[in-house]
């Protein structure tokens, strides 16, 4: 059977979403590898795909599509599956697909990264003390609206959806990324929820041979730790 995709990305970077996104909808996939320590994704050839050189970018049929959120609404949409299609719970699902983009995985690319933010050591720090403080108000915020829902342990509740894939990949790296001065783990206690949808993804078989296919070894989301890659090329 031909590959219907190729997805261009590195270990544990935003293309583990994607995978598991198309490992759920049963899609094979040709994947290329782009070695971060060689700088591989600001190549001439890549920023052609995507002018950011951001990981990752979707080729379907020769027309490649960068941003996490837009593949995986991109997806969503052309296999109809893993987001709902209409109704209020389409509403909920857009709002919460470009939060988890625009806020969380924004405020955490900040945290992993500082010094593309601002220059100094002192300031680095600081900024890094108050996005962590934000990031941690965002969990809080995704808890509630966790708790909303009636049954079920999926971000909307009794049906799994590509949310659930990116918050967690979100949380995994909060957890991990900057190495060295990172978060403390997802409480039980505190974020419940999350905690248990965390828990529970962890089992679904497109995460594991995701996870497999990254270089990343369980426990995945909860208390993760970092991909099985040479120092050089772990970065958040
Ligand atoms: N907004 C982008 C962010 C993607 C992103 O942060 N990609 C990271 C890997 S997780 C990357 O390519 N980093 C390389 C760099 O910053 O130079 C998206 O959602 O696709």
């Amino acid at each position: 059977m031909p590959e219907n995709y190729t997805l261009y990305g590195s270990p544990d970077s935003a293309n583990l979403v994607i995978r598991i996104l198309l490992k759920e909808l049963d899609q094979r996939m040709k994947t290329i590898w782009l070695n971060r320590a060689k700088q591989e994704h600001q190549s001439t050839a890549f920023r052609a795909l995507n002018p950011q050189g951001l990981m990752p970018v979707l080729v379907d049929d020769g027309q490649p599509i960068f941003e996490t959120a837009a593949i995986a609404l991109y997806l969503t949409d052309k296999h109809g599956a893993l987001a709902p299609q209409s109704g209020t719970e389409r509403t909920r699902f857009l709002q919460w697909l470009f939060y988890l983009s625009n806020t969380l995985h924004a405020d955490l690319r900040a945290k992993f990264n500082c010094g593309n933010y601002i220059d100094g050591e002192a300031e680095q720090s600081a900024l890094h003390s108050g996005i962590s403080r934000r990031i941690q108000r965002h969990l809080v915020l995704i808890e509630a609206e966790l708790a909303r829902n009636e049954s079920g342990s999926w971000f909307l509740g009794e049906c799994v959806s590509v949310l659930d894939f990116y918050l967690g990949a979100l949380c995994r790296w909060w957890q991990l990324y900057p190495l060295g001065n990172t978060a403390g783990p997802i409480s039980q206690d505190v974020l419940p929820r999350i905690h248990r949808l965390l828990h529970e993804l962890a089992d679904r078989p497109s995460v594991v041979a995701a996870c497999t296919e990254e270089r990343i070894n369980a426990p995945y989301f909860l208390a993760p730790s970092p991909p099985d890659l040479p120092a050089d090329q772990i970065v958040g």
